[in-house]
């Protein structure tokens, strides 16, 4: 499984950091939405599900939380520690978030509005679906 990180450009000067992403440019795909998550319980776990079209960067722009990703055949953990990072997460892919540290503020960047029916919640659903749907499209090259 490829997992692709994007480290992004800081903007730094003698004030602090700055961070600036654009759609197409730093980001691949039109960013239609933003959420962020935060105050997150500790021992939580969160995602548990993949998406049938939606593509996404997660970027923990304070604190710090792992990924685990898993396309169906094999499973990848991977920290988030950097304001600067971002971790592409391409359609027909498990998510589940965890080990958020008190302060972590995990901000995503999606390419579709919320749309419930995008959403694969049932694991076996979603082996079912990488069968009849072969690899995600959005991950091969990324
Ligand atoms: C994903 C991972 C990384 C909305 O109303 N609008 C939204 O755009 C989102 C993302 C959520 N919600 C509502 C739906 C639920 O009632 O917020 C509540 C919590 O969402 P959910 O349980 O889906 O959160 P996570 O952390 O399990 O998953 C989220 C995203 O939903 C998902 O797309 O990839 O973060």
């Amino acid at each position: 499984m490829l997992v692709t990180k994007y480290v992004f450009q800081p903007h730094g000067d003698e004030r602090g950091q700055l961070v600036a992403l654009e759609e197409h440019k730093d980001i691949p795909f039109e960013i239609k939405r933003v959420y962020y998550m935060y105050q997150t319980g500790e021992g939580v776990r969160r995602g548990y599900h993949a998406h049938k079209s939606l593509e996404q960067i997660l970027i923990c722009i304070h604190g710090t939380c792992k990924v685990l990703l898993d396309d169906g055949r094999e499973k990848k953990v991977v920290p988030l520690e950097k304001p600067y990072e971002g971790l592409y997460v391409s359609n027909a892919m498990w998510r589940e978030m965890f080990d958020f540290s008190p302060d972590a503020v995990l901000m995503v960047l999606a390419s579709e509005f919320y749309d419930e029916s995008d959403y694969i919640r049932n694991y076996d659903e979603f082996l079912e679906y990488i069968k009849t749907h072969g690899d995600s499209s959005a991950n091969e090259g990324a």
